[in-house]
């Protein structure tokens, strides 16, 4: 089955002079890593294509490689592959309309179709590795640069290996990405991890600082305020969150903060007792079945929120 949709879409890559290649908003480095890696291995393969990556840039994540601005006539006729995004209005810096053809490959759950052909693994813990099976299982190539892209956007998702549903698997494309191109794993990891010490100040002001529920709930509310103490922007207390999995008797964990300029807060959830994805998309949000996310836009929905995942937790022991 995966087979025959990574020869499928090897086959639409080949037949197609411009590709683009694009990821969703606001994104991390398995979003990016994929995006990247499949583009420049694109690129090698096939000198004479015009391939692209787009969508906006992140600072933090230069190390994984620039991205391309192009015009509108460029997308007109042009083979589109979206990875690692599982709906239409998250796609970063691609006109749909214009293109000939669309390919999604995904490890989230099918949220909308919009694309003529799917591959979506939910099995597969990062898109990375996906991208490494199709560039692995055909004449696309690698290089040690393209390798370790998707060997950090694979490590990041699955948090160094912490979240995997088909083990085998990962470990099995993880040594052939080491044997394909002799990766060197410890030198990779500085980029990835390394963080400013406010960050670090910032985790325990949040550690010190969890309500937890008698069920098992733990939650925090950032202010803007807070945010500026400790010199952080509001996307990064959600980044964190997955530092704080594995605490004795805490099962769900919600991290909120807020963000004044975008006027909505941002709304991490992990569990690791109850799904927790279907609250999060009552609330329009979505994501994996134990690490969700939400954008509230209405302050007032806070205690609600709170409330179901307490709920949740209450009947799912
Ligand atoms: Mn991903």
């Amino acid at each position: 089955m995966k087979m025959n949709e990574i020869k499928k879409i090897f086959r639409k890559i080949k037949k197609y002079e411009t590709v683009v290649v694009a990821r969703h908003i606001g994104p991390d480095p398995d979003a990016l890593s994929s995006q990247i890696a499949l583009r420049d291995s694109i690129k090698l393969t096939f000198p004479e294509k015009r391939v692209y990556a787009v969508g906006a840039s992140t600072a933090r994540f230069n190390y994984l490689g620039s991205l391309d601005r192009i015009s509108d006539e460029e997308m007109k006729g042009a083979l589109l592959i979206v990875v690692d995004v599982p709906d239409a209005r998250r796609v970063d810096g691609a006109k749909l309309e214009l293109f000939a053809e669309k390919i999604k490959i995904d490890h989230h759950p099918v949220e909308e179709e919009f694309c003529d052909f799917v591959w979506v693994d939910e099995r597969a813990c990062s898109t990375a590795e996906m991208i490494a099976s199709l560039i692995l299982q055909t004449k696309l190539e690698i290089t040690t640069e393209i390798a370790e892209k998707l060997f950090l956007g694979l490590v990041s998702d699955s948090n160094r290996f912490l979240f995997t549903n088909d083990s085998s698997n990962i470990f099995r494309i993880t040594a052939d990405l080491i044997d394909a191109t002799n990766l060197k794993l410890p030198t990779l990891y500085a980029n990835l991890y390394k963080r400013p010490l406010a960050e670090m100040k910032f985790q325990g002001y949040i550690a010190s600082n969890f309500e937890i529920t008698e069920n098992g709930l733990a939650h925090i509310y950032i202010t803007e305020d807070k945010l500026k103490e400790f010199k952080v922007d509001p996307a990064t207390a959600g980044n964190m969150i997955n530092n704080f999995n594995f605490i004795e008797g805490v099962y769900v964990w919600v991290i909120l903060s807020e963000d004044k300029q975008n006027e909505q807060i941002r709304v991490s959830i992990r569990s690791r007792g109850p799904i927790i994805n279907d609250v999060a998309s009552e609330f329009g949000g979505g994501g994996h079945l134990y690490a969700s996310g939400v954008k509230l836009k209405d302050p007032d929905k806070i205690d609600e929120l709170i409330e179901k995942l307490d709920n949740k937790l209450k009947t799912h022991k």
